[in-house]
C-alpha cells in the first residue's frame, strides 16, 4: 500500500495504466467522448515499450507504414516516415508528435509508477495508488502496460561480480552507451539481440554472442522510404488499413490460402525465394498451413537453414547458428539487418552454450565450458516476463480482495482478453486471451480502444455502473485459446508465448492464435448482444 490520501481524491472516470501507443489512443478517444481520463506512465516520456527498448539497432519488424495510427487522416497524411521499418528514435518522435498534437500530456502523469489498484465494490470505484503521491479513484480501471515491458534478466551465477557495467536491452540508458574500444559480450539471440548483435560488432574492439538458443530470423530489407512510395501508401491509406484490419495479422503480408503440401517442391522454394527477396514477415504468408502442418514448416525451416549456411562462411559457425528445436515461427520469427553476415567479422565470436555452458560470470568477463571470455561490458538481451509480467507486478484487488495474480497463479485467466471475472470495470488493453503480440500491435490496439471506449459509452448511454466478466464465459474463453493454440505447431517452442522463459512461471499459451478477423468477430458479436458473457448492473 502507498501514502494515505491528505485530501479527498478527485474522482475520475478512467485511469489508464501506460502511455504507449495503447495507452495515448485510449486517452485521445475517452477523452472525446467527454470523460475525465488521467493516464499513469513509469517512463519520463511517452511510447511505452518504445520509451525502454532504445538498445543500439532497437526498430520495428513491423513496416512504419502500417506500424502507425489509423485513426486520424490528418495525422497519417502528414506524418512523413523516412525508413521502411521504423528505427526506436523515429518511432518515438513519431508518438511525441501525437501526444502534443493532440494535446495529450495534460492528462498524462509521467515518472508515476503504480503500485496498486483496489476496487471497493460498495462504491464501485477503483483506487489507484502511485509512487510517492496520492492515489487516484477512478470508474474504471484500464490496464495499458504492455506485454513486453517487464525486462527479463537471468540469474546468472557470478554477475554481481562483474566489473564493468551490464546492461539490459529493455532498460536501455537514456544517455546511450559508447562501447568503442571495449570487448562486449552479449547474452541472448532473440529478436533484440538479433537486432543489436550487428550494431555492437560495429561499435565494439570485440564482440563475443553468448547464444543458447539458434533463432530463424529473415532479412529486414530495410532502406529508406522513397517520396513515391511514401505518396502511393498516402494515396491508398483507407484502403490499406481496411485490408490490415481484415487480415489475421493485421497487417497485409499477402498471406495465401494455399498449402505448402499441396506444392512441388521446386515452385515451393521459388515462393520462399520470392517473399525472401521481399522481406520480413511476407515469408510466414507464403503458406496456410506453415503453422498447422510440421511438414509445412519443415520445408520452410528447411529453406532458411539453407540461406544461413550460404550467409555464414564459416561450416562450423553456420551449423551453430542453425535453429533446429523449434518450429519456424513458434518463437517469433526474427527480423534483422546483416545479422548471420556478422559472424564473418574476425572481431565477432559466437560460443554455443548448448556446448560450453555457461559457468559464471566473473569480475573480468563469462567463463562457458572450461574458457574465460575477458569482456568490459556485458549487454543482456534476455528477453521479458511477457504479458502478463507487468499485469501482475501491480497489486491488483477486485471483488472480495482477490488479487489478480494470486488468481492468475495458473496462468491468466480472462475473457475474450479483456475482462476478468471478479474485476469489475478493469480492462485489459492487447493482454493475454487476445491476439496482440502475434498479430501487429498497433491494429489490435486500435480494435481493443476502440471496443472499450464503446463499452464505456454503451454502459453510460443506458444508466449501467458496472461490467464484468461472467465466471462461465471466461473459463470457455480460456479453453478456447487453448484449444486453439493445441491446433498448432507454436506449442512445440520453448517460447515466451508460453512463459517458458521465465523460470517457475506457469506454461500456458497466452495468445489467441485464431487471428484478428475471428477474434474481432466474435468481439463485435459480443457488444452486438448487450455484451454476452458480461455482467452489467
Ligand atoms: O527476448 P527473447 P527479446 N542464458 O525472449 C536468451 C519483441 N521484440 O527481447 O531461447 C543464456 O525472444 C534466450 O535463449 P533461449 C518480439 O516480439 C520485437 O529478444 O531461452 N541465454 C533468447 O535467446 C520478441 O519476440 C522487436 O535459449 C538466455 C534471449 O535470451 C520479444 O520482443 C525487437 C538466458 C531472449 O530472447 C522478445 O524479444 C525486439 C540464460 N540464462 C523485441 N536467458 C522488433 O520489433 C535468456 N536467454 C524487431
Amino acid at each position: 500500500m502507498t501514502n494515505s490520501p491528505s485530501t479527498a481524491p478527485e474522482l475520475l472516470d478512467a485511469v489508464v495504466v501506460g502511455a504507449g501507443f495503447s495507452g495515448l489512443y485510449m486517452l485521445h478517444k475517452l477523452r472525446a467522448q467527454g470523460l475525465s481520463v488521467r493516464v499513469l506512465e513509469a517512463g519520463s516520456d511517452v511510447g511505452g515499450t518504445w520509451y525502454w527498448n532504445r538498445y543500439p539497432g532497437a526498430r520495428c519488424d513491423v513496416e512504419s507504414v502500417d506500424y502507425s495510427y489509423s485513426w486520424d487522416e490528418q495525422l497519417q497524411q502528414e506524418w512523413e516516415w523516412t525508413e521502411r521499418y521504423p528505427a526506436q528514435p523515429e518511432i518515438q518522435r513519431y508518438l511525441a508528435h501525437v501526444a502534443d498534437r493532440f494535446d495529450l500530456r495534460r492528462d498524462i502523469s509521467f515518472d508515476t509508477r503504480v503500485t496498486a489498484a483496489h476496487y471497493d465494490e460498495d462504491t464501485a470505484r477503483w483506487t489507484v495508488h502511485r509512487e510517492g503521491r496520492d492515489p487516484l479513484v477512478s470508474r474504471f480501471c484500464i490496464r495499458d502496460t504492455g506485454c513486453l515491458s517487464v525486462p527479463q534478466t537471468p540469474r546468472l551465477p557470478g554477475l554481481a561480480d562483474f566489473r564493468g557495467p551490464v546492461h539490459h536491452t529493455g532498460t536501455w540508458p537514456e544517455s546511450g552507451v559508447d562501447f568503442s574500444g571495449q570487448r562486449v559480450g552479449v547474452v541472448g539471440t532473440g529478436s533484440s539481440g538479433i537486432q543489436a548483435i550487428p550494431v555492437l560488432a560495429e561499435q565494439a574492439r570485440h564482440l563475443t554472442v553468448f547464444q543458447r538458443t539458434p533463432n530463424f530470423s529473415v532479412p529486414a530489407m530495410n532502406g529508406p522510404l522513397d517520396a513515391e512510395t511514401l505518396r502511393q501508401v498516402k494515396a491508398t491509406y483507407p484502403e490499406r488499413r481496411r485490408k490490415a484490419r481484415a487480415s489475421p495479422s493485421g497487417v497485409d503480408r499477402g498471406d495465401t490460402e494455399q498449402n505448402a503440401v499441396d506444392v512441388d517442391e521446386h515452385e515451393r522454394r521459388q515462393e520462399f525465394e520470392n517473399r525472401w527477396g521481399k522481406g520480413g514477415f511476407s515469408l510466414l504468408g507464403a503458406y496456410a498451413d506453415l503453422m498447422l502442418d510440421q511438414r509445412a514448416n519443415d520445408a520452410v525451416a528447411g529453406f532458411v537453414r539453407d540461406k544461413i549456411r550460404e550467409v555464414v562462411d564459416d561450416p562450423d559457425t553456420a551449423e551453430r547458428l542453425l535453429p533446429r528445436d523449434h518450429p519456424l515461427g513458434a518463437k517469433r520469427i526474427c527480423v534483422d539487418t546483416g545479422y548471420f553476415e556478422t559472424y564473418n567479422r574476425d572481431d565477432v565470436s559466437l560460443v554455443d552454450l548448448l556446448e560450453s555452458p555457461l559457468e559464471t560470470v566473473t569480475a573480468d568477463g563469462v567463463r562457458a565450458g572450461g574458457t574465460e571470455h575477458e569482456l568490459d561490458a556485458l549487454v543482456l538481451a534476455t528477453g521479458f516476463d511477457a504479458m502478463t509480467g507487468a499485469l501482475n507486478r501491480i497489486d491488483v484487488r477486485g471483488r472480495r480482495g482477490q488479487q489478480l495474480a494470486r488468481r492468475w497463479d495458473a496462468g491468466p485467466r480472462t475473457y475474450l482478453g479483456l475482462g476478468v471475472a471478479g474485476f469489475p470495470n478493469m480492462f485489459i488493453l492487447a493482454g493475454p486471451g487476445s491476439p496482440s503480440v502475434l498479430t501487429n500491435m498497433v491494429t489490435s490496439i486500435e480494435q481493443h480502444v476502440e471496443w472499450t471506449a464503446r463499452c464505456i459509452e454503451y454502459l453510460d448511454t443506458n444508466g449501467y455502473r458496472t461490467i464484468e466478466a461472467e465466471a462461465e464465459a471466461e473459463r470457455e474463453w480460456v479453453a478456447h485459446v487453448n484449444e486453439m493454440a493445441a491446433e498448432t505447431l507454436f506449442p512445440r517452442a520453448n517460447s515466451w508465448y508460453l512463459g517458458a522463459n521465465v523460470p517457475g512461471k506457469q506454461r500456458v499459451f497466452m495468445p489467441y492464435v485464431g487471428g484478428l478477423t475471428l477474434y474481432e468477430q466474435k468481439c463485435e458479436e459480443v457488444a452486438a448482444a448487450g455484451y454476452s458473457g458480461f455482467v452489467v448492473k
